[in-house]
């Protein structure tokens, strides 16, 4: 592979740097969700964020199959037809990249330079996986099932087909799904047309799109996605591996933008300050939100449980009695305890950064 192809990857930013031509391109193909779509309990198609590390890969739906293989008694060949034939379950579930927030971290790791916006919810509708590896009949020396997509591409040198592996434990967790509808359609393209993995609990990365086999294996999965990409580290080291979301909270930006900074106009007065938070850990269990960008913190109400996969709303009555600018914040902890940073710990890739949002506004006195 040529040298040039080998040294694009991960590069670390200087600390004064501008994100470049190359994050920018993957910054417009990877769009996430604007902050005001917040204000949905489930993210309108369109509105989810995206995360495609290759090209959205063509698949021809009258030869789909997907193949069940490996240390199974019996492999399978499935068409979609048969997919849809078996159990029906809808599951609403927050998806969040875990490279969400890097591009705040100092110095910038450089690639997709999310700020805070790599999530959505999405009413996820398929089959669950749990009961399909046991009609394959798992062999006793299974350890860990592979799941790979029918796209293809380089990474820091690496040919690959995306692919990422997980324990037989947490692939036969009851809530695991093959998805083939987003909120009541067929799945589309750019979201893994015809059938994807949803891990609830887990960032994204887990979520293989495009799927074209599952395969049973006798040793731990050692794809790229597992053992390279997806680690917390700060340098060479292999480090630990990303798995389930931290908690986190984001403000449907109150007021309007201001367009080139989108910091926020708004009129003195009350504000009931909303947004979501989220956990795959453990549930959410509070959010606080602070008006003055993080000296002073106050509960926030929570909204409905929709379930334990999904963001959980919160609300703030806010009174706005001083005119001028201010940071708002929101901060999540969860019922195991673990609670958003206010200064983020640096890794080497920019992985499951949750460094509390600051949402910069400007009060102005109300006319009477
Ligand atoms: N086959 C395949 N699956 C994939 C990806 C990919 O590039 N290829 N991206 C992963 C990542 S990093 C994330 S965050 C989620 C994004 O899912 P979405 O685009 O539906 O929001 O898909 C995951 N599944
Ligand atoms: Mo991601």
């Amino acid at each position: 592979m040529s040298e040039q192809l080998l040294e694009t990857a991960a590069r670390i930013a200087e600390p004064d740097e501008a994100v470049s031509l190359d994050e920018l391109r993957l910054a417009a193909r990877n769009s996430g969700l604007p902050l005001e779509a917040l204000r949905y309990d489930v993210t309108p198609l369109g509105m989810h964020y995206l995360l495609v590390h290759y090209d959205i890969p063509h698949v021809d739906l009258a030869t789909w199959t997907l193949r069940v293989s490996g240390a199974v008694e019996r492999e399978l060949a499935l068409s979609l037809a048969d997919l849809r034939d078996r159990p029906r379950v809808t599951t609403r579930v927050t998806l969040e990249c875990a490279g969400n927030g890097r591009a705040r971290l100092l110095p910038r790791p450089v690639s997709q330079p999310w700020l805070d916006e790599a999530v959505g919810t999405a009413e996820w509708t398929g089959t669950p996986l749990a009961p399909l590896l046991a009609e394959a009949g798992l062999l006793p020396s299974a350890v860990d099932v592979s799941f790979t997509g029918h796209d293809h591409g380089i990474e820091r040198g690496v040919e690959q087909d995306y692919a990422r592996g997980l324990s037989v434990a947490d692939a036969t967790a009851p809530e695991v799904l093959l998805a083939y509808e987003m909120n009541g359609v067929p799945l589309p393209p750019q979201h893994g047309a015809p059938l994807r993995l949803v891990a609830p609990g887990w960032y994204g990365m887990a979520s293989v799109k495009w799927l074209r086999e599952i395969s049973v294996l006798d040793r731990p999965f050692d794809g790229f996605q597992n053992t390279v990409a997806y680690r917390l580290k700060q340098g060479d080291e292999d480090g630990e591996p990303v798995t389930r979301i931290r908690p986190r909270a984001l403000l449907q930006p109150p007021g309007f933008p201001d367009f080139m900074t989108r910091a926020r106009v708004l009129d003195t007065g009350r504000h009931v300050l909303t947004g979501r938070a989220w956990s795959g850990m453990a549930p959410v269990a509070r959010v606080q939100v602070s008006t003055d960008g993080g000296a002073e913190w106050h509960e926030a109400s929570l909204g409905a449980d929709e379930g334990r996969w999904a963001w959980r709303s919160w609300s703030f009555a806010w009174d706005a009695t001083v005119p001028g600018p201010t940071v708002l914040c929101c901060r999540a902890t969860d019922e195991a305890g673990n609670v958003q940073p206010v200064d983020q710990a640096w890794n080497r890739q920019g992985m499951a950064s949750n460094l509390v949002q600051r949402v910069p506004v400007l009060v102005r006195e109300a006319a009477h």
